[in-house]
């Protein structure tokens, strides 16, 4: 009797590690099969188990459901691609033996082609985006996706997954514009693909004048922008039509996840940034200020962005044409994005980014294609156009940031400067303090003068006292305490500013650190006089010998009397 017992003991306990290493080799097992989205989650999602379906991690204190995209089943799927032959157009084009996966297209395609053109990928929205609802009415979109020598597979993976991500009711129709590719076929096939058309450019135009010949032949109200290589995410596409259904001069865009261009892993973005930029026009992602980001109460709310990335968002049909669609003059790749945002904000629209809609990018470090004439040129003649048409004086500091610029062909503007006037849009000042306060400004270049009163100068005595005395010196030997810089709000001497040591009339101005946040030591010129900017009272020498004060502006006294002199 022990025997038996023994014996099914020992029985038990080799099924039992049998059935626990049968489970691990399974856990373990490479993704090789595209079609198996169980494993292929598995793979790619750094240690979490996935599988389709509702799944929760637990994380700290908060339960985050992870839902991951189902694939279609195989019938649905001849039915999403018609005609359209799928294994011939991957397999016609194939990394050989040897090639440099990252050659002709800047990301692994050896991983890309290994994926297959569906996979399931991770649901990155907050959880709370699920239970969102929208419009049953919401109207269709034309997407619009322009390529030049894209990836098969990319490619196709971008389309499958509009299919099979979105509502079809909402895609009217999916309108590739291949921007004279090397090989035709590359789009031609896909419009076996139903909803699927194809045009092709009869020489190279750029991604600019391509999307605008696309957005002509859409025939739905909506236009939706792609790039080649994206994977669209969960209910994507609903939370776009409905923010643009809702008010047409909205211009909307999706939190741009990452497919990384190693391994292709697709990876969620941080909720919390927005658009900005340098005043090289340099595009970059940036934190969402902190006071917007203490009254972000609703993680769904959109985010207010000042300029988007450019390559995917949703944007009325009949307000892009009213805007002047894009400035076709612009060539190949680069800022008009920024054309485009400048443009929306001014003339009385606004740009957001939706946290409910994701859609993954594959982000590159290099273009793999040629620009005709160069790639910096072409980036300098579209950004200049950029700031020619919209940025008025603050174009001085794209010249700074950007001096090759300056000098460089970027054609006529004729047209869009009648756009602007037509359109009756906002100066770029109003954009800088309603859209963009955060936007440094770069300090002046400071300009050495004397503040002459009669043949006297002012000057600092001691590290705070002021005082008038005697010109000396000329040109660059003047002494450096009768020396001024005039970087408004600021009057400095190196690191020191005049500054008032109270609000009242009669208080006295003496030199202080500079804070240009200070407001005792704003001040502005007032015909002869400088007024201090806050109590509105001015710089008065009273009598040649006594202290300097502040008192009521009268311009035309002697003693407010300020001649600012450059020194050469
Ligand atoms: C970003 C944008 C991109 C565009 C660009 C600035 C995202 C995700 N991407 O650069 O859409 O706004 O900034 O101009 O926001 N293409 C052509 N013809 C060309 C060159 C490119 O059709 O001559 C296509 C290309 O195949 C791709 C799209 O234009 O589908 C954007 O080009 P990209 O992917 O090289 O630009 P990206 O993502 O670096
Ligand atoms: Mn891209």
């Amino acid at each position: 009797m022990r025997r038996i017992r023994a014996n099914a003991i020992a029985i038990l306990t080799v099924a039992w590690i049998l059935g626990t290493f049968y489970y691990l080799w399974q856990d373990n097992k490479p993704a090789s099969t595209p079609s198996s989205s169980a494993s292929q989650a598995r793979g790619r999602s750094h240690g979490q188990k996935l599988a389709p379906g509702r799944l929760e991690i637990h994380r700290d204190d908060r339960t985050i459901p992870l839902i991951v995209t189902q694939p279609p089943r195989t019938e649905q799927q001849s039915q999403l691609l018609g005609s359209f032959d799928e294994k011939a157009y991957l397999s016609a084009k194939q990394l050989k033996p040897g090639d440099d996966p990252y050659r002709e297209h800047a990301f692994n395609l050896q991983e890309s082609d290994r994926l297959g053109s569906e996979r399931a990928i991770r649901d990155t929205r907050h959880y709370r985006c699920a239970s969102l609802t929208y419009d049953a009415d919401l109207p269709a979109t034309s997407i619009i996706i322009t390529f030049h020598n894209e990836a098969r597979s990319t490619l196709l993976r971008t389309i499958k997954s509009v299919l099979m991500r979105s509502p079809p009711s909402l895609i009217q129709e999916i309108i590739l514009i291949d921007d004279f590719s090397t090989d035709p076929e590359d789009c031609q096939l896909l419009s076996q693909i139903p909803k699927v058309h194809c045009l092709r450019n009869i020489r190279r135009e750029g991604l600019i004048r391509s999307r605008v010949r696309g957005a002509n032949t859409a025939s739905a109200t909506v236009l939706t922008f792609l790039d080649s290589h994206c994977e669209v995410n969960a209910d994507w596409l609903q939370p776009m039509i409905q923010r643009v259904k809702e008010d047409h001069t909205r211009v909307v865009s999706p939190i741009i996840d990452v497919i990384s261009l190693d391994n292709f892993a697709y990876l969620a973005a941080s909720a919390d940034l927005r658009g900005g930029f340098d005043w090289s026009l340099h595009f970059k992602w940036e934190q969402i200020p902190i006071e917007q980001k203490m009254a972000r109460s609703d993680p769904t709310q959109p985010i207010r962005t000042p300029v988007i990335a450019g390559g995917i968002f949703v944007m009325d049909k009949s307000w892009f044409n009213h805007l002047g669609q894009y400035d076709t003059h612009m060539d190949i790749w680069g800022g008009e994005n920024f054309e485009l945002s400048f443009r929306v904000w001014m003339c009385g629209g606004s740009l957001e980014i939706l946290p409910c809609s994701r859609v993954g990018h594959v982000f590159r470090k290099r273009h793999p294609y040629d620009f005709p004439e160069g790639n910096a040129l072409t980036y300098i003649k579209n950004t200049r156009r950029a700031a020619e048409v919209w940025m008025d004086e603050y174009k001085q500091y794209y010249y700074s940031a950007r001096p090759s610029a300056q000098g460089k062909a970027f054609g006529s503007i004729a047209d869009r400067l009648t756009l602007r006037r037509k359109l009756n849009c906002k100066p770029f000042r109003w954009y800088m303090e309603n859209v963009y306060p955060e936007l440094r400004v770069p300090e002046q270049e400071a300009v050495s003068s004397v503040l002459k009163q009669g043949g006297l100068c002012l000057e600092t005595r001691g590290r705070e006292g002021l005082g008038l005395a005697e010109c000396r010196g000329a040109g660059t030997n003047r002494p450096q305490s009768q020396k001024w810089e005039l970087a408004e709000p600021l009057i400095r001497q190196q690191d020191l500013c005049l500054a008032i040591s109270a609000f009242t009339a009669g208080s006295k101005v003496r030199m202080e650190p500079c804070n240009s946040k200070e407001p005792r030591q704003k001040w502005k010129p007032k015909g002869p006089a400088l007024q201090h900017m806050v109590s509105g009272l001015c710089l008065d020498s009273q009598s040649t010998n006594g202290p300097l004060v502040i008192t009521q502006c009268r311009p035309q006294m002697a003693g407010q009397s300020w001649e600012p002199q450059v020194i050469a």
